[in-house]
């Protein structure tokens, strides 16, 4: 009896210091890429704004924390304005420290990925290039969808690459430069029902590419090669209630953390059915005012995740 009380008031205690979902609370936000630099945790995410009714988003934020607790929002970091050749949708984004710099890289217009460069990590962040760094129309990038969601990442050799695309992960290995690549797109193969947000990290020597199956559901596949080929192993997290998802995964103080998005700050604020709409109750979810959350995440053994169970 006093063992089985000992674990229910762990439970008990783990959910409550980690009651925290969704962690931002002031404004919508998406999409969040987590990073760690210089021991603080940033968050990269989109900005759905506070009337959305499509993924009309303008700006990014960044936020960060050294607590996973207090979240300072650090204003906007890039605005679609200030991109010359851009018109629209500023969509998720993610930023990785390089060359003593903070490259944060961006898709618009449902077919652009661009590159901004900053000596902070919390911006601002100034496009160098004046154009794209890669397009849907670039020779080599094989994509039928929308070209999006930049995911980023330099293994522990020091080379960069880029993951992108729907439908089918295109990946590009950047120069030392950060804002140009060798010319070479490679098509990522042993990924199941890929749709979007691909995210590559590393664990115990294995590459992790996770992402958004066509169902919604949070996949993985592993490989011995950042270009792959990968072979399946699993869902991560079950679909949210917002229509898309998006995460990232990351280490931090020793722990791993999975962040990704739901609804339900929208749904907090209107219980009622949105009228234009009907969204706004949980078996109708509101898919362009979505909020930010993270959960732990553990491996096994054997190197496979473990589902992440989503906290309120
Ligand atoms: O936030 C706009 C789009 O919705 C992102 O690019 C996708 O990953 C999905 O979350």
């Amino acid at each position: 009896m006093k063992y089985f009380t000992t674990i229910f008031l762990a439970i008990t205690i783990e959910s409550i210091c980690f009651a925290q979902n969704p962690f931002i609370t002031h404004m919508y936000t998406a999409d969040p890429s987590a990073r760690v630099f210089n021991d603080t945790l940033y968050v990269y995410p989109s900005h759905d704004p506070d009337n959305a009714d499509w993924f009309d988003m303008v700006d990014w934020h960044v936020f960060s924390t050294t607590d996973m607790v207090n979240w300072t929002d650090h204003g906007v970091a890039l605005d679609i304005k200030d991109i010359k050749w851009a018109q629209k949708y500023a969509w998720a984004p993610d930023c990785i420290q390089a060359n003593g710099k903070y490259y944060f890289y961006f898709p618009t217009d449902q077919f652009h990925i661009g590159v901004a460069v900053s000596d902070k990590a919390t911006g601002p962040f100034i496009d160098p290039l004046g154009k794209p760094l890669i397009s849907m129309d670039t020779k080599g990038v094989v994509c039928n969808r929308d070209f999006i969601d930049p995911g980023v990442f330099i293994d522990d050799d020091g080379q960069a690459y880029l993951y992108m695309g729907q439908l089918v992960v295109n990946a590009i290995k950047l120069n030392k430069d950060m804002i140009s690549y060798d010319g070479n797109v490679h098509l990522l193969e042993g990924t199941d029902d890929f749709f979007e947000a691909a995210w590559m990290h590393k664990y115990n020597g294995k590459y992790y590419l996770s992402y958004v199956g066509t169902s919604g559901e949070i996949k993985y596949s592993m490989s011995d090669n950042p270009l792959g080929p990968f072979e399946y192993k699993g869902v991560i997290l079950e679909k949210m209630n917002s229509g898309t998802n998006h995460h990232s995964i990351v280490e931090y103080r020793g722990q791993w953390y999975m962040f990704y998005h739901n609804s339900d700050l929208y749904y907090s604020k209107h219980p009622e059915l949105d009228e234009k709409f009907g969204w706004g109750h949980e078996g109708s979810p509101h898919p362009f005012r979505r909020s930010i959350c993270f959960d732990k995440l553990y491996y096994n053994p054997n190197g496979t995740i473990q589902k992440v169970i989503p906290t309120k």
